[in-house]
């Protein structure tokens, strides 16, 4: 039995992430395959419920403190995760570390800085980079609840995430419908699980 495939779903606000973790596993499970959400944050952990109440405005944190809590979230779930893709479970991964420094650099943190806590962490097999310009997010329900959720930042975490595009990057227009980026994303995915025994072993952030 070769392990489960690490499949990233990341990108701007209002993307679709959800939406398309949700369809991915729903049509993988289908076709019989072992497959799970992991979604960060995870605000089901003491940690995450910290970090719920930073990004609701009920709690103030330092620029640092959060982006510490936010990677912290990741690490709590690693032995876990580990666990599932030894199992040959396929894990569907809603934002991971790219939105960790994403977000913490566009607030002004030094990128290094930034990259350093999520060293070692499991690395996604694929990333899909869901790709929607912030005038078309805004027009999405739900935008502008959270305090992340402002025009001007998230211009910047766009621009940073582009900066970090990795050579396992997949770049989906998130301007096309609901159905259309399901299509490409699951081949994408169906080609990554197919190919290539893998050896067991995790490649790790760096
Ligand atoms: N954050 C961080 O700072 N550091 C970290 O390390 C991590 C995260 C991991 C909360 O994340 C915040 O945490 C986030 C980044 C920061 N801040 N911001 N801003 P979250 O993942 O919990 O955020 P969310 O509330 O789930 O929103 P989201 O992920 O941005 O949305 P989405 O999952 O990409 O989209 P969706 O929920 O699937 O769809 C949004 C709406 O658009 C919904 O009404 C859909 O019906 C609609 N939609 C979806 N697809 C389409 C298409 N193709 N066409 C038209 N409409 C669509
Ligand atoms: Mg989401």
């Amino acid at each position: 039995m070769t392990r489960g495939r690490f499949i990233l779903l990341e990108g701007c606000d209002r993307a679709g992430k959800s939406t398309q973790c949700a369809m991915l596993i729903a049509a993988l499970k289908e076709k019989g395959h072992s497959v799970e959400l992991c979604k960060f944050p995870d605000r089901t952990t003491t940690i995450g419920q910290m970090i719920h109440a930073y990004l609701t405005n009920a709690k103030e944190l330092d620029d640092r403190a959060i982006h510490l809590l936010f990677s912290a979230n990741r690490w709590e779930a690693m032995q876990s995760m580990k666990r599932k893709l030894e199992a040959g479970t396929h894990l569907i991964v809603d934002r991971y570390a790219y939105s960790g420094v994403a977000f913490s650099t566009a607030k002004g943190l030094d990128l290094t800085w930034c990259k350093n806590p999520d060293k070692g962490l499991v690395r996604p097999d694929i990333t899909f980079f869901l790709d929607l310009p912030t005038a078309e997010a805004e027009k999405r329900g739900g935008f502008g609840d959270e305090r992340y959720e402002k025009r001007e930042l998230q211009e910047r975490v766009r621009e940073v995430f582009l900066q970090l595009r990795g050579k396992e990057w997949v770049m989906i227009d998130a301007r096309e419908t609901v159905q259309s980026m399901h299509h490409k994303i699951l081949r994408e995915a169906e080609e990554k699980i197919r190919v290539g025994e893998l050896d067991g072993r995790f490649a790790e952030e760096d």
